[in-house]
């Protein structure tokens, strides 16, 4: 029926309205949201418009056609039933029994997390992933998992593209059902930079288990057990599956570097087992895994631990491809590859050449290759998007096996080196990382431990430092908080200790930690930040608001703001989103089933004396204006 608020009321029109109709009408005080929310999406396209998008060097809107969506996908004759469906009607074990059981590779597709953290700045927005979703579980539900979440896309989903991400994993887990979600988990960092009280892990672990993920990718940033311990208990406490990562950095196969040997790697391993991982990943995150070291480790793992073993490598040096194909001769029984347009270089390899180099033989993946390559348009389409995000790299970089950036550092490194003015000096920071790296004792250099390298080769190149200087003038120097922190044993214990005397220079007379931090922080009162933030924002946060807030406080708070501010934009189309708008374009913003806003803007206006433009625009065919104030 068709809802009327108070003041349309024939009652109150009337002039007859007494106190007792307003108590007894209570839903007459519903007022409708519409058209607040249109104000509030051309307040957002606007400031756009105006000033444009931040960290977008602004010019003119691009004339991009929406992405194309298959048409003709080949379904199969029989329902397939997925590792999702095992999942759900047998539990973890039995996925780990299905997948030993199989003759084919499986894949993991990472378009939706690592792929586009490592190519695009983790900037693809959660109406992208949607408008394929259903096609792609239907045309690939070979697939073993759908890795979607985690990783940097927590934090820049809130930071830069307002957005929630638990609200984009509940969307795609409702077009998704069958197709299992994986995640990326630091550990004990979760998704952050930085440790959390055991308590925040294992509820983060229980929400995210709850909202939808299925398999959780545990890592530690200097592969220290200690650290992933509870994160593997409270993953099997929820019923989901465990896949413990092991961190692959250096060159199993040079001689020369004695560190990080097929012997540690096998110990890793079987101490992971253990510890009741269920599959145990082999994390390359830089693409430092050579193919023949690929096969001879590979090989070796399998002969030493019982649980399938899951490849993730990236494709920086171009040899991605035939270090699958080597892994896959070894044994491997899954590995991580992504949709052609948006693989290669320092993303994962890409599945229809994977694919094709298997081919014919006993392990080809089993899906449906044309269906792939229709997918695979899309995300064509979709890449031309975010062309501001790129990252510059579209060949193959063998020197990733010197300076051992991993593919999800590569841009954003880029970009904090730009921000501070070192973005002619990229080969000299590269050149710096692998310094520090050695200085540092060769560590695992993932996130957060990567981030410590990173901020340590700038820290030293926008000082003119040189190694040498470090240790020479070290006493007088303040070094980076996140080196201190690291260096005090805020991030774990680094394979074989921290070098004594640099840890000394830089620590100055701080004390240094060997405890795991978790063991000495206090757990948070989830009850008291809930009241905390519930002051702070104004109403009820969910238990998801308060631990992104735990993790993220600042950020989330500057989310909750633009959301009020500007509603919710994940429903803009992307190019609008980014450009916002050129004079007399129209888009349709669908904000519910059956409910699309029809925005056209019609002309921009001059600034006045204190710089505000009145905006034109028609809203469903009706005149509107908004003013913004010109700051670009
Ligand atoms: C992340 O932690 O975001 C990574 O991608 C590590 O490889
Ligand atoms: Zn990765």
């Amino acid at each position: 029926p068709f809802m009327q608020n108070v003041i349309s009321h024939p009652i109150f029109l009337s002039g007859n309205a007494k106190t007792t109709f307003i108590d007894t009408s209570p839903e007459l005080f519903i007022f409708p949201k519409t058209r607040d929310r249109g104000n509030k999406t051309m307040k957002y396209i606007g400031n756009i418009t105006v000033n444009g998008f931040p960290g977008i060097e602004k010019g003119e809107k691009k004339f991009l056609e929406a992405a194309r969506v298959p048409s003709k996908l080949i379904l199969p004759n029989e329902p397939y039933v997925s590792a999702k469906n095992i999942l759900d009607s047998q539990g973890a074990d039995a996925v780990v029994e299905w997948v030993k059981n199989q003759n084919q590779v499986l894949l993991t597709d990472t378009t939706f997390r690592d792929a586009h953290q490592s190519l695009l700045a983790t900037r693809v927005r959660t109406q992208d992933f949607v408008n394929i979703a259903e096609e792609t579980q239907k045309g690939i539900p070979q697939l073993f998992s759908e890795e979607m979440w985690g990783g940097a896309t927590f934090d820049v989903a809130y930071r830069f593209l307002n957005e929630d991400p638990w609200e984009r994993l509940r969307k795609l887990r409702r077009r998704m059902p069958n197709t299992l979600f994986q995640m990326l988990f630091r550990g004990s960092n979760a998704v952050g930079y930085q440790n959390y009280p055991d308590n925040v892990i294992v509820e983060f672990i229980q929400q995210a288990a709850t909202n939808g993920i299925d398999v959780f990718r545990i890592f530690d940033s200097l592969n220290w057990i200690p650290q992933m311990e509870k994160s593997i208990q409270a993953v099997r406490d929820t019923g989901k599956i465990a896949e413990a990562a092991i961190c692959y950095t250096g060159d199993i196969n040079d001689p020369k570097r004695a560190k990080y040997t097929v012997d540690y790697y096998k110990e890793m391993a079987l101490e992971l087992e253990r510890q009741g991982a269920h599959i145990i990943a082999l994390k390359d995150m830089a693409g430092l895994l050579m193919p023949q070291a690929a096969y001879r480790l590979i090989s070796e793992l399998k002969a030493t631990v019982d649980v399938p073993i899951h490849l993730h490598t990236h494709d920086t040096s171009g040899n991605g491809i035939f270090t699958y194909a080597s892994a896959v001769k070894a044994g491997v029984d899954i590995v991580d590859v992504a949709m052609s347009a948006i693989s290669g270089a320092t993303s994962q390899p890409s599945m229809s050449s994977l694919y094709y180099a298997l081919v014919n033989g006993d392990r080809t993946p089993d899906i449906e290759i044309k269906n792939v390559q229709q997918l695979n348009h899309y995300w064509e389409d979709v890449r031309g998007f975010y062309t501001d995000f790129e990252n510059g790299i579209s060949a193959p970089q063998t020197e990733v096996y010197q300076h051992e950036m991993p593919g999800g550092q590569y841009s954003n490194l880029q970009q904090q080196a730009k921000a501070v003015g070192l973005g002619e000096k990229w080969e000299e920071v590269k050149q710096m990382y692998s310094t520090v790296n050695q200085m540092f004792g060769d560590v695992v250099k993932v996130t957060p431990s990567s981030k410590v390298v990173g901020d340590m080769a700038l820290f030293m190149i926008q000082n003119g430092l040189s190694e040498a200087d470090v240790y020479e003038k070290g006493a007088s120097i303040d070094f980076p908080d996140s080196v201190i922190g690291f260096f005090r044993g805020d991030l774990g214990q680094p394979v074989g200790g921290f070098p004594e005397k640099l840890q000394k220079i830089i620590l100055k007379d701080k004390k240094a930690i060997t405890v795991r931090p978790g063991s000495l922080a206090k757990s948070v009162d989830f009850a008291a930040v809930k009241k905390e933030l519930a002051e702070k924002m104004g109403e009820e946060p969910t238990h998801e608001d308060v631990l992104s807030y735990i993790m993220y406080p600042q950020v989330f708070l500057e989310y909750c703001k633009m959301h009020d501010q500007y509603g919710d934009v994940t429903l803009l189309d992307t190019p609008t989103f980014f450009h916002g708008m050129r004079h007399g374009e129209s888009v349709e913003v669908r904000i519910e089933k059956g409910k699309t806003l029809i925005i056209k803007l019609i002309e921009v206006g001059e600034p006045d004396s204190e710089g505000n433009r009145i905006l034109y625009f028609e809203l469903n065919g009706q005149g509107r204006e908004v003013v913004i104030k010109d700051i670009s």
